[in-house]
């Protein structure tokens, strides 16, 4: 351990550890910009290149960057001098010397850590004015706007991409204020490997990297009397919501959103998680199929298009693994234009569906050309994030905290505390265990939850005896641990039979288009503790429970996992 005074306060910390942790034990914030780090998600951008941290440390003649300084014995911290205040705000000044000026009409206004640092530093003028970069903007894939103009080569996004989600798209070229993060050669985003998980966007501090916007999108159809507007919300959104209107994370606000949605005039306000309790039945279904039939194991969860999109590109040997399900709002909006417009006589050229997720990703996979009955037809029509449906609660100026409580419409606003489960890592697996459990065994299932399954540890494994044999199964999130797993599977190293992959770290609740949580992990986890309580809170538990979901079987899809299933509810991959 070492001893050492930062303000004054006598502290012992342990060797090794940063003047800015340090700091942060005893209460005092050091302001950073380009400092992340995140054990739980194997995040550490430690590149010291703002300099927003400089601090005095006694006996040095120059400041010292507190990310990468670490302690050492009887060292004696000064972070609120006059020069150390005055250091910072000047490397903000130089930042925002050449950064655009357009922060009022910036997508990233009020939410950009930029912007928060000059205010907090009391930035009044920028003395030097220097040339700002006339980069173009690439709008070149249908999830992510990349404005290399906004970026301040804090290099956040490069050290996510490369280290958490080893996709390796961005880099920087140039050197000095020259420097900017780019995709490799310059490619347009969407002729990169990138898989659109959005996780670039979660860590940016400014507005360099944003989702496309679909907003306006979606006023054209709610106000366009012909269109049939349905909405579903994605599990993690119910959880996440909230925090864009001040709530405390983890706040549950299902009934809030529900309200909020039909107040800004949807036709009809239904659940993915009835998709996911839909998905539960053929994803259970295709498993025992498998076991019973000797077909290929482990199967792969494919809710998650980011990680569909990653093992197209980098495991093509592999494509015949994954469960061939479609992604649960993908089933939802197939459902809406089938079964829902069949029973309620609705002609479905006249539906628009939207998708409120948690996930960039998802804005693409609805435009898969496979994810529809037709070219004109797709199951969904326009999907916007969590932090999309904040921006029009407060356009259309509903005051949010205080509406009342109301429930999904019938039939597809029905669903189990399985389906709440998928919005965070181990849930989709835990889901299926449920009901795979009883299918096998034919006997109820009284403990549901799978604690080995839950957690942050990015690769978790559990063996989960079922009549008489152990099945061996994987979580993994952050694409990083995923392709651990799968290079595993592919030297036979492992040996898996089900394997649950989510792109985002923490699973769907840390999707690419949730509020920002600015490097706070503790947000992710009261998160996850929400999603466990909305299931605790739920009368049913286990999806082939869903007094809908079952109905739906009987009167229109017959068999899980036959021949209308697999019409409506499946799909297949492509390199
Ligand atoms: Fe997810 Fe899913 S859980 S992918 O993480 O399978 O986005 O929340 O909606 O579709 O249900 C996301 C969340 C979401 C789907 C479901
Ligand atoms: Fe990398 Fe994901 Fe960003 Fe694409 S969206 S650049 S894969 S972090």
């Amino acid at each position: 351990d070492v001893q050492l005074t930062i303000n004054d306060i006598p502290l012992t910390v342990p060797e090794g550890m940063s003047i800015l942790d340090a700091a942060r034990t005893v209460n005092i914030d050091i302001p950073t910009l380009c400092y992340l780090n995140l054990h739980e998600m194997r995040l550490n951008n430690h590149i010291a290149s703002c300099r927003v941290c400089l601090v005095e440390v006694e006996g040095r003649r120059t400041l010292a960057p507190a990310c990468s300084t670490p302690v050492s014995h009887n060292m004696v911290v000064k972070t609120d001098t006059p020069r150390a205040i005055q250091a910072r705000r000047t490397m903000v000044e130089l930042l925002l010397s050449d950064h655009p000026k357009s922060c009022l009409t910036c997508a990233k206004n009020l939410d950009c850590d930029l912007q928060a640092l000059a205010a907090d530093l009391g930035v009044r003028n920028i003395t030097y004015e220097g040339e700002e970069t006339k980069f173009e903007i690439d709008k070149s894939s249908l999830a992510i706007i990349r404005d290399p103009n906004k970026c301040i080569r804090c290099r956040r996004c490069e050290t996510m991409c490369n280290d958490v989600q080893t996709v390796g798209v961005y880099s920087a070229v140039g050197r000095g204020f020259e420097t900017v993060v780019k995709t490799a050669f310059d490619l347009p985003q969407h002729e990169t490997s990138c898989t659109f998980c959005g996780q670039c966007i979660a860590v940016c501090p400014t507005g360099a990297l944003m989702e496309l916007d679909q907003v306006d999108k979606v006023w054209k159809a709610l106000n366009d009397p012909s269109r049939y507007v349905i909405v579903e919300t994605a599990p993690a959104v119910r959880v996440a919501l909230g925090e864009g209107f001040g709530l405390e994370p983890g706040t549950i606000v299902t009934g809030k959103m529900v309200a909020a949605l039909r107040r800004l005039g949807f036709d009809r306000v239904f659940d993915t998680e009835f998709g996911a309790d839909v998905t539960i039945m053929e994803e259970a279904t295709e498993f025992i199929h498998r076991l019973k039939h000797g077909g290929r194991l482990p199967i792969l969860t494919s809710c998650c298009p980011a990680w569909v999109k990653f093992f197209e590109h980098q495991f093509p040997d592999l494509l015949d693994i994954p469960s061939t399900c479609k992604s649960p709002h993908e089933m939802l909006g197939v459902l809406a234009k089938s079964y829902y417009a069949d029973t309620y006589g609705i002609d479905p050229q006249k539906i628009t569906v939207v998708s409120v997720m948690p996930c960039v990703a998802k804005k693409y996979e609805a435009a898969r050309p496979e994810l529809g009955q037709d070219p004109v037809t797709p199951d969904v029509d326009i999907v916007i994030t969590t932090r999309e449906l904040c921006r029009m609660i407060r356009e259309a100026g509903i005051h949010f905290e205080r509406l009342n409580d109301e429930e999904f419409d019938h039939p597809l606003g029905e669903s189990t505390g399985a389906a709440v489960v998928f919005g965070t890592t181990g849930g989709v697996i835990e889901a299926a265990l449920r009901t795979a459990y009883e299918w096998l065994t034919g006997k109820p299932l009284e403990h549901v939850e799978f604690e080995s399954l839950r957690g942050m540890d990015g690769i978790k494994e559990a063996v989960i005896p079922i009549e008489g044999r152990e099945f061996k199964i994987a979580v993994t999130h952050g694409l990083g641990n995923a392709r651990t797993i799968l290079e595993k599977i592919q030297t036979g190293e492992a040996e898996y039979d089900a394997i649950e992959i989510m792109a985002c770290p923490g699973g769907c609740i840390g999707g690419g288009g949730q509020p920002y949580h600015h490097g706070n992990v503790e947000i992710l986890k009261a998160r996850a503790a929400a999603i466990y309580e909305e299931d605790r809170s739920k009368p049913r538990r286990k999806s082939h429970e869903n007094p809908a979901v079952i109905e739906l079987y009987k009167k229109y899809i017959g068999e899980p996992y036959g021949e209308r299933a697999h019409e409506l509810l499946h799909t297949s991959f492509t390199q």
